[in-house]
């Protein structure tokens, strides 16, 4: 017995529907995806780690801790800043939208020293 398939113009755009809503998920995921998180400590002086590598337009939330006394957390290029309280975490969403090199650094006085506290945001 030989069965026929008719040409079922319906089905044949219910599927390519299908088809298109399938290429759409790789961008659903890729905009759903958790932002990366990265646990930054403060203590006089210096930031652990002090370079911290991003790629552009990656969403990324800072968590920062100041160990000892209260910090500031700047970055003058990204028009971002928090105050950090010793012993709480505070975080901080960031995003940069094109590659270089911005320096971060604390911007409340915490001592001799506090001068040369700070680090590099790589973006590539
Ligand atoms: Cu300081």
């Amino acid at each position: 017995m030989i069965q026929q398939i008719a040409f079922n113009p319906t089905r044949r755009r219910s599927l390519a529907w299908l088809a298109a809503l399938a290429a759409t998920v790789p961008f659903w995921t890729a905009s759903a995806a958790a932002p990366r998180r990265i646990a930054v400590t403060a203590r006089r002086f210096v930031f652990t780690p002090d370079r911290i590598a991003l790629r552009k337009n990656e969403s990324v939330i800072l968590e920062l801790t100041a160990l000892d006394v209260v910090m500031g957390f700047s970055v003058p290029d990204l028009g971002i800043r928090a105050d950090l309280p010793p012993g709480m975490k505070v975080e901080v969403p960031i995003q940069a939208a094109s590659a270089g090199s911005h320096l971060f650094l604390c911007d409340i006085f915490c001592g001799s020293g506090h001068e040369s506290m700070n680090g590099q945001i790589v973006v590539s």
